[in-house]
Protein backbone atom coordinates (compact mmCIF):
# COMPACT_ATOMS: atom_id res chain seq x y z
CA UNK A 1 0.00 0.00 0.00
CA UNK A 2 0.99 3.42 -1.13
CA UNK A 3 -1.42 6.51 0.19
CA UNK A 4 -1.98 9.68 -1.12
CA UNK A 5 -0.39 11.84 0.78
CA UNK A 6 -1.26 15.46 -0.62
CA UNK A 7 -4.26 16.14 -3.38
CA UNK A 8 -4.50 19.65 -4.62
CA UNK A 9 -6.45 21.46 -7.59
CA UNK A 10 -4.41 23.52 -9.76
CA UNK A 11 -5.83 26.61 -11.63
CA UNK A 12 -4.03 28.57 -14.22
CA UNK A 13 -4.64 29.95 -17.18
CA UNK A 14 -1.35 30.87 -19.31
CA UNK A 15 -2.65 30.85 -22.87
CA UNK A 16 -5.95 29.60 -21.62
CA UNK A 17 -8.02 28.08 -18.17
CA UNK A 18 -6.47 24.41 -17.33
CA UNK A 19 -7.54 22.68 -13.94
CA UNK A 20 -4.98 20.26 -13.11
CA UNK A 21 -5.19 17.79 -10.38
CA UNK A 22 -2.10 16.77 -8.45
CA UNK A 23 -1.71 14.10 -6.23
CA UNK A 24 1.38 13.27 -4.25
CA UNK A 25 2.43 9.92 -2.25
CA UNK A 26 4.29 8.62 0.75
CA UNK A 27 6.90 8.09 -1.54
CA UNK A 28 7.45 11.17 -3.04
CA UNK A 29 5.99 10.99 -6.46
CA UNK A 30 4.04 13.38 -7.69
CA UNK A 31 1.08 12.47 -10.09
CA UNK A 32 -0.68 14.59 -12.47
CA UNK A 33 -4.74 14.63 -13.90
CA UNK A 34 -6.20 17.16 -16.51
CA UNK A 35 -10.19 18.13 -15.22
CA UNK A 36 -9.96 21.00 -17.77
CA UNK A 37 -13.96 21.63 -19.19
CA UNK A 38 -13.71 24.28 -21.17
CA UNK A 39 -16.12 27.40 -20.13
CA UNK A 40 -17.02 25.60 -17.29
CA UNK A 41 -13.87 25.06 -15.72
CA UNK A 42 -14.51 26.13 -11.82
CA UNK A 43 -18.11 23.91 -11.76
CA UNK A 44 -14.93 21.05 -11.79
CA UNK A 45 -12.98 22.39 -9.13
CA UNK A 46 -15.49 22.67 -6.92
CA UNK A 47 -16.53 18.92 -7.33
CA UNK A 48 -13.18 18.47 -6.91
CA UNK A 49 -12.13 20.42 -3.62
CA UNK A 50 -15.23 20.23 -2.05
CA UNK A 51 -16.23 16.45 -2.35
CA UNK A 52 -13.28 14.22 -4.07
CA UNK A 53 -10.03 15.33 -2.77
CA UNK A 54 -10.98 14.79 1.44
CA UNK A 55 -11.71 10.98 -0.13
CA UNK A 56 -8.35 11.11 -1.27
CA UNK A 57 -5.70 11.36 1.76
CA UNK A 58 -4.51 8.39 2.77
CA UNK A 59 -5.81 6.08 0.11
CA UNK A 60 -3.85 3.10 -1.73
CA UNK A 61 -2.36 5.18 -4.74
CA UNK A 62 -2.28 1.57 -6.63
CA UNK A 63 -5.68 0.45 -6.24
CA UNK A 64 -6.92 2.68 -9.64
CA UNK A 65 -9.83 0.59 -10.69
CA UNK A 66 -11.47 0.79 -7.37
CA UNK A 67 -10.92 4.43 -6.44
CA UNK A 68 -13.11 5.00 -9.90
CA UNK A 69 -15.46 2.23 -9.01
CA UNK A 70 -15.61 4.15 -5.88
CA UNK A 71 -16.39 7.53 -7.32
CA UNK A 72 -18.50 6.53 -9.76
CA UNK A 73 -20.85 4.53 -7.93
CA UNK A 74 -20.65 6.47 -4.12
CA UNK A 75 -21.75 9.85 -5.55
CA UNK A 76 -25.08 8.14 -6.18
CA UNK A 77 -25.58 10.61 -8.76
CA UNK A 78 -23.90 9.25 -12.09
CA UNK A 79 -22.67 10.44 -15.44
CA UNK A 80 -22.47 14.24 -16.65
CA UNK A 81 -19.05 16.35 -18.21
CA UNK A 82 -18.39 17.68 -14.19
CA UNK A 83 -18.55 14.79 -12.81
CA UNK A 84 -16.71 12.46 -15.23
CA UNK A 85 -13.50 14.89 -15.42
CA UNK A 86 -13.51 15.47 -12.31
CA UNK A 87 -12.85 11.14 -12.16
CA UNK A 88 -10.84 11.83 -15.33
CA UNK A 89 -8.39 13.75 -12.95
CA UNK A 90 -8.29 11.27 -10.28
CA UNK A 91 -8.03 8.34 -13.16
CA UNK A 92 -5.14 9.87 -15.05
CA UNK A 93 -3.19 11.14 -12.03
CA UNK A 94 -3.33 7.45 -10.65
CA UNK A 95 -1.95 6.02 -13.66
CA UNK A 96 0.47 8.81 -13.44
CA UNK A 97 1.91 7.53 -10.38
CA UNK A 98 1.53 3.98 -11.01
CA UNK A 99 3.41 4.03 -13.89
CA UNK A 100 6.48 6.06 -12.34
CA UNK A 101 6.07 3.50 -9.39
CA UNK A 102 7.14 0.82 -11.76
CA UNK A 103 9.89 3.32 -13.42
CA UNK A 104 7.88 3.11 -17.16
CA UNK A 105 6.15 5.11 -19.27
CA UNK A 106 2.68 4.60 -18.68
CA UNK A 107 1.86 2.74 -22.41
CA UNK A 108 4.04 -0.20 -21.12
CA UNK A 109 1.29 -0.61 -18.17
CA UNK A 110 -1.72 -0.66 -20.68
CA UNK A 111 0.36 -3.63 -22.77
CA UNK A 112 3.03 -2.24 -24.86
CA UNK A 113 2.97 -0.26 -28.07
CA UNK A 114 1.13 -1.69 -30.73
CA UNK A 115 2.73 0.71 -33.09
CA UNK A 116 5.82 3.47 -33.96
CA UNK A 117 3.96 6.69 -33.55
CA UNK A 118 0.45 8.24 -33.96
CA UNK A 119 -0.64 9.52 -36.94
CA UNK A 120 -1.88 13.48 -35.89
CA UNK A 121 -4.09 15.61 -37.49
CA UNK A 122 -4.17 19.63 -37.78
CA UNK A 123 -6.58 22.39 -38.05
CA UNK A 124 -6.02 24.27 -41.17
CA UNK A 125 -8.91 26.85 -42.12
CA UNK A 126 -9.34 30.25 -43.86
CA UNK A 127 -12.00 32.59 -44.91
CA UNK A 128 -11.93 32.20 -48.26
CA UNK A 129 -10.38 29.39 -50.41
CA UNK A 130 -6.63 31.36 -50.65
CA UNK A 131 -6.59 32.10 -47.16
CA UNK A 132 -7.53 28.03 -46.75
CA UNK A 133 -4.29 26.42 -49.32
CA UNK A 134 -2.21 28.81 -47.29
CA UNK A 135 -3.37 27.18 -43.97
CA UNK A 136 -2.81 23.80 -45.21
CA UNK A 137 0.81 24.43 -47.19
CA UNK A 138 1.46 25.88 -43.68
CA UNK A 139 0.33 22.46 -41.83
CA UNK A 140 2.14 20.51 -44.22
CA UNK A 141 5.33 22.60 -43.50
CA UNK A 142 5.00 21.79 -39.69
CA UNK A 143 4.81 18.02 -40.65
CA UNK A 144 1.32 17.07 -40.55
CA UNK A 145 -0.07 14.27 -42.90
CA UNK A 146 -3.46 14.66 -42.23
CA UNK A 147 -5.64 18.04 -42.07
CA UNK A 148 -9.00 18.99 -40.60
CA UNK A 149 -10.04 21.86 -42.92
CA UNK A 150 -12.76 24.67 -41.97
CA UNK A 151 -13.99 27.30 -44.29
CA UNK A 152 -15.71 30.81 -43.90
CA UNK A 153 -19.20 30.54 -45.37
CA UNK A 154 -19.84 33.65 -47.94
CA UNK A 155 -22.59 35.74 -45.66
CA UNK A 156 -21.81 34.56 -42.09
CA UNK A 157 -19.55 36.91 -40.31
CA UNK A 158 -17.79 34.27 -37.91
CA UNK A 159 -17.83 30.46 -38.51
CA UNK A 160 -17.10 27.59 -35.75
CA UNK A 161 -13.18 26.74 -36.46
CA UNK A 162 -11.96 29.33 -38.72
CA UNK A 163 -9.18 31.46 -37.69
CA UNK A 164 -10.85 35.21 -37.64
CA UNK A 165 -6.94 36.52 -38.50
CA UNK A 166 -4.97 34.49 -40.90
CA UNK A 167 -1.68 33.82 -38.96
CA UNK A 168 -1.16 33.93 -35.19
CA UNK A 169 1.90 33.75 -33.10
CA UNK A 170 4.04 30.98 -34.49
CA UNK A 171 2.26 29.48 -37.03
CA UNK A 172 -0.72 28.23 -34.69
CA UNK A 173 -4.11 29.18 -36.06
CA UNK A 174 -5.43 30.53 -32.46
CA UNK A 175 -9.40 30.31 -32.78
CA UNK A 176 -9.65 27.97 -30.15
CA UNK A 177 -9.62 29.49 -26.80
CA UNK A 178 -12.65 30.49 -25.10
CA UNK A 179 -13.08 34.23 -25.76
CA UNK A 180 -12.33 35.84 -22.68
CA UNK A 181 -14.93 38.54 -21.02
CA UNK A 182 -18.10 38.18 -19.11
CA UNK A 183 -20.33 36.98 -21.63
CA UNK A 184 -20.01 34.72 -24.49
CA UNK A 185 -19.34 36.14 -28.06
CA UNK A 186 -22.43 35.32 -30.63
CA UNK A 187 -21.77 33.76 -33.79
CA UNK A 188 -24.17 33.50 -37.29
CA UNK A 189 -25.16 30.45 -38.93
CA UNK A 190 -26.92 29.24 -41.92
CA UNK A 191 -27.01 25.74 -42.94
CA UNK A 192 -28.30 26.03 -46.44
CA UNK A 193 -25.37 28.31 -47.05
CA UNK A 194 -23.12 26.28 -45.57
CA UNK A 195 -24.60 22.83 -47.57
CA UNK A 196 -24.34 24.86 -51.13
CA UNK A 197 -20.70 26.08 -50.48
CA UNK A 198 -18.67 22.76 -48.47
CA UNK A 199 -18.50 20.44 -51.26
CA UNK A 200 -17.36 23.20 -53.73
CA UNK A 201 -14.41 23.65 -51.08
CA UNK A 202 -13.50 20.05 -51.16
CA UNK A 203 -13.02 19.88 -55.07
CA UNK A 204 -10.83 22.99 -54.49
CA UNK A 205 -9.26 21.67 -51.83
CA UNK A 206 -8.91 18.09 -53.93
CA UNK A 207 -7.52 19.70 -57.06
CA UNK A 208 -4.79 21.49 -55.08
CA UNK A 209 -3.53 18.85 -52.95
CA UNK A 210 -4.37 15.60 -54.64
CA UNK A 211 -6.17 12.24 -53.77
CA UNK A 212 -3.73 11.04 -50.77
CA UNK A 213 -3.96 13.71 -47.96
CA UNK A 214 -6.33 12.52 -45.24
CA UNK A 215 -8.52 15.15 -45.06
CA UNK A 216 -11.21 15.96 -41.99
CA UNK A 217 -14.16 18.20 -41.36
CA UNK A 218 -15.97 19.19 -38.35
CA UNK A 219 -19.76 20.12 -38.86
CA UNK A 220 -20.18 20.76 -34.82
CA UNK A 221 -23.81 19.20 -34.60
CA UNK A 222 -24.92 21.84 -36.60
CA UNK A 223 -27.57 19.60 -38.89
CA UNK A 224 -30.37 17.65 -38.61
CA UNK A 225 -30.58 13.95 -39.56
CA UNK A 226 -31.39 14.48 -43.02
CA UNK A 227 -29.17 17.71 -43.88
CA UNK A 228 -26.00 15.50 -42.64
CA UNK A 229 -26.70 12.68 -45.02
CA UNK A 230 -27.25 14.92 -47.96
CA UNK A 231 -23.37 16.33 -46.82
CA UNK A 232 -22.20 13.11 -46.11
CA UNK A 233 -23.26 12.15 -49.98
CA UNK A 234 -22.17 15.64 -51.58
CA UNK A 235 -18.61 15.07 -49.81
CA UNK A 236 -18.17 11.10 -51.20
CA UNK A 237 -16.15 11.94 -54.52
CA UNK A 238 -13.77 13.60 -52.08
CA UNK A 239 -12.89 10.89 -49.65
CA UNK A 240 -13.10 12.34 -46.17
CA UNK A 241 -11.11 10.33 -43.77
CA UNK A 242 -14.32 11.57 -41.49
CA UNK A 243 -16.97 13.84 -41.20
CA UNK A 244 -17.38 14.69 -37.20
CA UNK A 245 -20.64 15.91 -35.33
CA UNK A 246 -22.52 16.01 -38.25
CA UNK A 247 -25.64 15.77 -36.25
CA UNK A 248 -26.25 16.41 -32.22
CA UNK A 249 -26.53 12.47 -30.68
CA UNK A 250 -28.11 12.92 -27.83
CA UNK A 251 -30.58 10.62 -30.19
CA UNK A 252 -28.33 7.99 -31.06
CA UNK A 253 -30.81 6.36 -33.26
CA UNK A 254 -30.84 9.30 -35.38
CA UNK A 255 -27.75 8.22 -36.52
CA UNK A 256 -29.53 5.65 -38.45
CA UNK A 257 -30.92 7.65 -41.57
CA UNK A 258 -27.31 9.40 -41.45
CA UNK A 259 -25.57 5.74 -41.86
CA UNK A 260 -28.19 4.50 -44.22
CA UNK A 261 -27.01 7.44 -46.82
CA UNK A 262 -23.77 7.90 -47.27
CA UNK A 263 -20.51 6.26 -46.67
CA UNK A 264 -18.28 9.00 -45.82
CA UNK A 265 -16.97 7.67 -42.47
CA UNK A 266 -18.57 9.41 -39.29
CA UNK A 267 -16.70 10.58 -35.90
CA UNK A 268 -18.38 11.69 -32.64
CA UNK A 269 -18.17 11.69 -29.22
CA UNK A 270 -16.13 14.36 -27.67
CA UNK A 271 -18.92 16.18 -25.69
CA UNK A 272 -19.69 12.54 -24.48
CA UNK A 273 -19.02 11.30 -21.10
CA UNK A 274 -19.76 7.70 -20.72
CA UNK A 275 -19.99 4.58 -22.57
CA UNK A 276 -23.49 4.66 -22.37
CA UNK A 277 -23.78 7.89 -24.62
CA UNK A 278 -22.30 5.10 -27.48
CA UNK A 279 -24.19 1.90 -26.28
CA UNK A 280 -26.39 2.01 -30.00
CA UNK A 281 -23.95 3.91 -31.77
CA UNK A 282 -21.00 1.27 -31.85
CA UNK A 283 -23.65 -1.66 -31.63
CA UNK A 284 -25.37 -1.00 -34.43
CA UNK A 285 -21.90 0.49 -35.98
CA UNK A 286 -23.26 3.53 -36.82
CA UNK A 287 -19.94 5.36 -36.86
CA UNK A 288 -16.72 5.07 -37.46
CA UNK A 289 -14.53 6.68 -34.74
CA UNK A 290 -14.83 7.52 -31.01
CA UNK A 291 -14.26 11.04 -30.37
CA UNK A 292 -14.18 10.97 -26.52
CA UNK A 293 -11.50 12.62 -24.55
CA UNK A 294 -9.37 11.13 -21.71
CA UNK A 295 -10.18 14.32 -20.02
CA UNK A 296 -14.27 14.39 -20.07
CA UNK A 297 -15.00 10.47 -20.22
CA UNK A 298 -13.75 9.09 -17.28
CA UNK A 299 -9.90 8.88 -17.41
CA UNK A 300 -8.10 5.84 -19.00
CA UNK A 301 -9.96 3.55 -16.92
CA UNK A 302 -13.36 4.08 -19.02
CA UNK A 303 -12.12 5.66 -22.20
CA UNK A 304 -10.11 2.08 -22.61
CA UNK A 305 -13.19 0.03 -21.71
CA UNK A 306 -15.21 2.04 -24.36
CA UNK A 307 -12.62 1.58 -27.03
CA UNK A 308 -12.36 -2.17 -26.02
CA UNK A 309 -15.76 -2.25 -27.08
CA UNK A 310 -15.79 -0.09 -29.78
CA UNK A 311 -12.99 -2.59 -31.52
CA UNK A 312 -15.56 -5.83 -31.37
CA UNK A 313 -17.26 -3.45 -34.04
CA UNK A 314 -14.25 -2.46 -36.17
CA UNK A 315 -14.87 1.44 -34.55
CA UNK A 316 -11.48 3.26 -34.15
CA UNK A 317 -10.23 5.80 -31.78
CA UNK A 318 -10.19 9.44 -32.80
CA UNK A 319 -9.23 11.08 -29.62
CA UNK A 320 -10.28 14.72 -29.05
CA UNK A 321 -7.44 16.70 -28.19
CA UNK A 322 -7.71 20.80 -28.94
CA UNK A 323 -6.06 22.64 -27.33
CA UNK A 324 -8.56 22.86 -24.16
CA UNK A 325 -6.95 19.23 -23.55
CA UNK A 326 -3.75 20.53 -21.04
CA UNK A 327 -0.72 18.64 -22.21
CA UNK A 328 -1.84 16.09 -19.23
CA UNK A 329 -4.98 15.44 -21.00
CA UNK A 330 -3.10 15.27 -23.90
CA UNK A 331 -0.10 12.73 -22.94
CA UNK A 332 -2.70 10.61 -21.66
CA UNK A 333 -4.74 10.41 -24.48
CA UNK A 334 -1.45 9.40 -26.59
CA UNK A 335 -0.57 6.53 -24.15
CA UNK A 336 -3.23 4.94 -24.59
CA UNK A 337 -3.50 5.67 -28.24
CA UNK A 338 0.06 4.21 -28.58
CA UNK A 339 -1.25 1.10 -26.92
CA UNK A 340 -4.67 0.22 -28.25
CA UNK A 341 -4.99 -2.04 -31.09
CA UNK A 342 -7.88 -0.36 -32.85
CA UNK A 343 -6.11 3.19 -33.02
CA UNK A 344 -7.39 5.90 -35.79
CA UNK A 345 -6.29 8.94 -35.52
CA UNK A 346 -5.21 11.69 -33.13
CA UNK A 347 -6.50 15.86 -32.74
CA UNK A 348 -3.43 17.62 -32.27
CA UNK A 349 -2.96 21.61 -32.10
CA UNK A 350 -0.13 22.66 -30.84
CA UNK A 351 -0.26 24.82 -27.11
CA UNK A 352 1.12 27.68 -26.67
CA UNK A 353 4.33 28.78 -25.52
CA UNK A 354 3.29 30.09 -22.27
CA UNK A 355 1.00 27.05 -21.83
CA UNK A 356 4.53 24.80 -22.52
CA UNK A 357 6.38 27.01 -19.86
CA UNK A 358 3.74 25.89 -17.20
CA UNK A 359 3.37 22.21 -18.32
CA UNK A 360 7.10 20.34 -19.04
CA UNK A 361 6.09 17.53 -22.02
CA UNK A 362 8.44 14.62 -23.42
CA UNK A 363 6.01 13.81 -26.16
CA UNK A 364 7.30 14.55 -29.57
CA UNK A 365 5.75 15.28 -32.99
CA UNK A 366 7.92 14.22 -35.51
CA UNK A 367 6.86 14.25 -39.46
CA UNK A 368 3.60 14.01 -38.86
CA UNK A 369 3.53 11.07 -35.90
CA UNK A 370 3.42 11.85 -32.01
CA UNK A 371 4.71 9.69 -29.42
CA UNK A 372 4.49 9.42 -25.73
CA UNK A 373 8.35 9.45 -25.17
CA UNK A 374 9.44 7.30 -22.58
CA UNK A 375 9.67 8.70 -19.56
CA UNK A 376 8.52 6.94 -16.53
CA UNK A 377 5.09 8.09 -15.89
CA UNK A 378 2.84 10.28 -18.44
CA UNK A 379 6.05 12.38 -19.04
CA UNK A 380 4.09 15.79 -18.06
CA UNK A 381 5.27 17.84 -14.90
CA UNK A 382 3.70 20.85 -13.59
CA UNK A 383 5.96 23.97 -12.95
CA UNK A 384 3.59 24.95 -9.81
CA UNK A 385 5.68 28.53 -9.81
CA UNK A 386 5.14 29.53 -13.08
CA UNK A 387 1.64 28.36 -13.02
CA UNK A 388 1.18 30.59 -10.23
CA UNK A 389 1.90 33.69 -12.30
CA UNK A 390 -1.48 33.21 -14.80
CA UNK A 391 -4.73 32.91 -12.42
CA UNK A 392 -8.07 32.08 -13.87
CA UNK A 393 -9.64 34.25 -16.01
CA UNK A 394 -13.75 33.73 -16.72
CA UNK A 395 -14.27 32.59 -20.56
CA UNK A 396 -17.32 31.78 -21.97
CA UNK A 397 -17.48 29.53 -25.53
CA UNK A 398 -19.31 31.37 -28.51
CA UNK A 399 -22.72 30.79 -29.16
CA UNK A 400 -25.05 30.44 -32.36
CA UNK A 401 -27.97 32.48 -33.68
CA UNK A 402 -29.28 31.38 -37.42
CA UNK A 403 -29.82 34.85 -39.38
CA UNK A 404 -33.76 34.92 -37.90
CA UNK A 405 -32.49 35.30 -34.79
CA UNK A 406 -32.93 31.60 -33.38
CA UNK A 407 -30.44 30.32 -31.29
CA UNK A 408 -28.75 27.35 -32.50
CA UNK A 409 -26.17 24.73 -31.61
CA UNK A 410 -22.95 25.54 -32.42
O1 LIG B 1 -14.92 23.01 -30.30
O2 LIG B 1 -12.81 21.60 -27.82
O3 LIG B 1 -12.98 18.80 -32.88
N1 LIG B 1 -12.75 19.65 -32.10
C1 LIG B 1 -13.64 20.52 -31.61
C2 LIG B 1 -13.13 21.44 -30.54
C3 LIG B 1 -14.23 21.98 -29.64
C4 LIG B 1 -13.65 22.55 -28.39
C5 LIG B 1 -14.74 22.91 -27.39
O4 LIG B 1 -14.18 23.10 -26.14
O5 LIG B 1 -14.77 20.54 -32.02
O6 LIG B 1 -12.43 22.46 -31.14
CO1 LIG C 1 -15.16 18.59 -32.90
Amino acid sequence: MTSIQTAEVVVTSPDRNFVTLRLTTEDGLVGLGDATLNGRELAVVAYLREHVLPLLIGRDAHRIEDTWQFLYRSAYWRRGPVTMAAIAAVDVALWDLKAQAAGMPLYQLLGGASRTGLLAYGHASGRDLPELFDSIRDHLDQGYQAIRVQIGVPGLTAVYGVAASPRAGGGRYDYEPAGRGAYPAEEDWDTRAYLRHLPAVFDAVRNEFGPELPLLHDAHHRLTPIQAARLGKALEPYDLFWLEDATPAENQQALRLVRQHTTTPLAIGEVFNTIWDYQELIREQLIDYVRSAVTHTGGITHLRRILDFAAQYQIKSGIHGPTDISPVGMAAALHLGLAIHNFGIQEYMKHGTRTDQVFHQTFTFTDGYLHPGDQPGLGVTLDTDQAGQYPYEQAYLPYNRLTDGTIHDW
